[in-house]
């Protein structure tokens, strides 16, 4: 008999591993199809515009080409659905292929049917579009509201006019290419018998794949079958239907033939989702003891052409985090989500925890400055005390667990803050500059339900099916380690499917950091069924359905500290030193926990230091390749100090809180209030992101001008 928790809580090594690292794995454009036709598709030039005119004989004629489709052929087609977590004021169009006008530069405008993916390429070049440039376009146009919201709690006005200090501060958080290492990809394998597909979509939401498609197409959703196979990186990307992967299936359907498309990396620079562009504006009244009096802060979020699923996800989340982990009882806050003639926003790990935790860090560093408190200290007597919780905010989250304050004694004394406060201090009297940044911060995992089917076959292995999906994650592994040991039987008797509507008929899929906290939950719970039955003298083969809720979000908290200096000389930035700690509350597999948080921290290093999709003012890509866009290598990276620490969430059966997008957020913060430390002597008190070395250099020429 094993111990009851052999499993769960173990460095148990990744079983996905020796496939993916061997470039074993096999992903959507592995898939072998049947004499498949290959899409490719004519994208606007224009950021907007009327279609004037658009010849297709041409490509029609071209080797291997079977069709050539324009947006006349989609027009009965339904429309994709945002989610829409704050109220829409209208509801845009977004066609499948443009319908005689385009909304911006990338846009499916005709799409190539040919019998090979060169041929289609190839094929592309010879539909002719004329478009006629509207006068005012891309991104200085002026933008459409799409949507908005506004919380108050208390009295802000008074708040601020009674407080001792008000400080201020405005985030621009460039846009984001979140840059999976795989494409978006999709291959529909059309069946003549039953007019029906099975889509290997590379997707993190197989079930929401198949009601869209379904919902737009007009078929019954048990003609579709999608499978998520292997997954080469997602981050939020992939969460949300596109109008190329509407088109592969109808096209499958309309041909009765096999279609596959994948999507080349310019591709997506061009037309996936992007994460960020937001911009925050907040004010936070502080007294003289440092205690915050009250918070007004707005968020404005870019939306593209068309709304993707999550599009409103960012400013939703931008804003209805605020403020944090702090107690303040006065707000006003407010979010917006307003439309451009550019690239679709959407999630992208974080997506919108990242910006809220900015300016409250920002915020809450700016008020330490004018009261002279030190940056530990000031949230010491701000953040929430363990006692609080459940504790309801006033933009109506109820925080569910945590102890900040611990939080923060683990940082400091894990950082030796103390030290290098006085390192801080030496080198900067010798005229380096070398600052010291902190960032506190809040990470709701999702709500909801997921699904979970386990089978308990006759000859005692275990198929565990999950209606959450995987991008490399290693939920194999931690599904496994749970049903383990629940079902008190080795990890070697169990499978773990993900990702296939078959499989598992209902699902949600894995973003907003919930697979663990409410897949795994639904894991556990149908095995506890399994375990229940077998005690009631049922016999295998069995099997246990089971949709699991849980009781609302669980929020992981944690803090980051970095050390970094800059080159006088040349602006370059050096982070010396780099602490993560983090309640992840019950930890599945710490090896999981490590690297979820390492990889976060990566990007997040990278959207503070480097990365940042610009347009033009005509709307017209600039970062259209990564020898533009810059994303970190491991190079870049710093050694980073990791430490955790489990404050159990009462919101689900395991107790776990999401930690997949950590790192994505405690690292901005920190980065950026290390570098503002860093430059502070020369008077700075404001840095925009990216923080690259030419940025630094500027402010520091500015600054020593100045
Ligand atoms: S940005 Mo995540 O996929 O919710």
């Amino acid at each position: 008999m094993q111990d009851q928790n052999s499993h769960i809580g173990q460095r148990v090594i990744r079983r996905e591993d020796a496939v993916l690292v061997a470039g074993q794995g096999s992903y959507t454009d592995d898939v072998l199809l049947q004499n498949p036709l290959h899409v490719s598709f004519l994208r606007s030039v224009e950021a907007r515009g009327d279609i004037a005119e658009l010849e297709t004989e041409d490509a029609q004629a071209a080797e291997g080409v079977v069709a050539v489709h324009t947006g006349a052929d989609v027009t009965h087609l339904g429309r994709l659905t945002v989610n829409p977590l704050i109220p829409l004021s209208v509801q845009r169009e977004f066609p499948v292929l443009a319908q005689g006008q385009v909304h911006a530069v990338g846009q499916p405008v005709a799409a190539i049917l040919a019998t090979s993916n060169a041929l289609a390429l190839d094929a592309v070049e010879l539909v002719y579009a004329d478009i006629n440039e509207a006068l005012d376009t891309g991104s200085d146009a002026a933008p459409d509201l799409v949507a908005e919201q506004a919380w108050s709690a208390g009295d802000a006005a008074a708040g601020l006019a009674a407080a001792d200090h008000i400080v201020e501060t405005t985030i621009l958080h460039p846009r984001l290419a979140p840059s999976p290492m795989e494409p978006r990809a999709i291959a529909v394998a059309y069946h003549q018998d039953r007019d029906s597909v099975t889509v290997w979509h590379s997707t993190q939401t197989p079930h929401r794949s198949r009601s869209a498609l379904a919902s737009i197409l007009g078929v019954d959703a048990d003609r579709i079958r999608v499978i998520a196979p292997h997954v080469g990186g997602a981050f939020g990307m992939k969460a949300s239907l596109y109008p190329e992967d509407v088109f592969a299936v109808w096209a499958a359907f309309h041909h009765k033939r096999d279609v596959k498309w994948t999507a080349t990396r310019s591709e997506e620079f061009l037309s996936a989702t992007h994460g960020r562009g937001l911009t925050t504006i907040g004010r936070l009244a502080v007294n003289k003891d440092g205690m915050f009096q009250a918070l007004q802060a707005e968020v404005n979020g870019p939306v593209g052409h068309w709304l993707p699923n999550s599009a409103l996800t960012t400013v939703w989340n931008a804003a209805r985090i605020l403020p944090a982990g702090y107690q303040i009882e006065n707000l006003d806050i407010s979010t917006r989500a307003q439309a451009y003639n550019l690239a679709p926003t959407g999630i992208y790990r974080g997506a919108g925890r990242p910006e809220a935790n900015c300016l409250i860090e920002r915020l809450v560093d700016k008020a330490a400055v004018v009261t002279g408190l030190d940056s530990v200290e000031i949230r010491r007597r701000n953040l929430l005390d363990a006692s609080a919780f459940p504790y309801r905010t006033g933009t109506g989250n109820v925080l569910d667990s945590g102890d900040y304050s611990r939080v923060l004694d683990v940082l400091v004394d894990q950082s030796g803050y103390n030290e290098a406060l006085k390192e801080r201090d030496v080198r900067r009297a010798s005229g380096e500059l070398v600052g010291l940044g902190i960032g506190f911060y809040l990470e709701p995992s999702g709500t909801g339900w997921e699904t979970a089917r386990v089978t308990l076959q006759a000859d005692g292995r275990v198929l565990v099916a999950s209606g959450s999906s995987t991008q490399g994650h290693g939920r194999e592994t931690a599904f496994a380690q749970i049903a383990a040991d629940t079902l008190q039987i080795p990890m070697k008797q169990i499978t773990v499917i993900c990702g296939d509507t078959k499989t598992c008929p209902e699902g949600i899929g894995a973003l907003a950091s919930r697979s663990t906290a409410i897949g795994g939950s639904a894991v556990l719970r149908a095995c506890e069924e399994i375990r229940t039955r077998l005690d009631q003298g049922e016999t295998a083969p069995l099997v246990a359905d089971l949709r699991y809720e849980n009781e609302g979000e669980a929020w992981g908290n944690g803090a980051y500290m970095v050390l970094l200096s800059v080159d006088r000389d040349t602006g370059v930035p050096l982070i010396e030193r780099a602490v993560a700690v983090d309640d992840t509350g019950r930890i599945i597999n710490p090896t999981q926990v490590a690297g979820q948080v390492l990889g976060g921290f990566a990007q997040g290093l990278g959207e503070a230091l480097m990365e940042q999709v610009i347009y033009d003012e005509d709307g017209q890509l600039l970062t259209g390749s990564f020898m533009d866009y810059a994303l970190p290598r491991a190079g870049d990276m710093p050694h980073l100090s990791q430490h955790t620490f489990q404050t159990p969430s009462p919101m689900n059966a395991l107790g776990a809180k999401g930690v997949g997008e950590a790192g994505t957020i405690g690292a901005p913060a920190a980065i950026l209030n290390a570098a503002i430390d860093a430059l502070r002597p020369l008077g700075v008190e404001d840095l925009q992101m990216p923080l690259t070395s030419q940025n630094l250099w500027r402010a520091i020429q500015a600054a020593e001008e100045g």
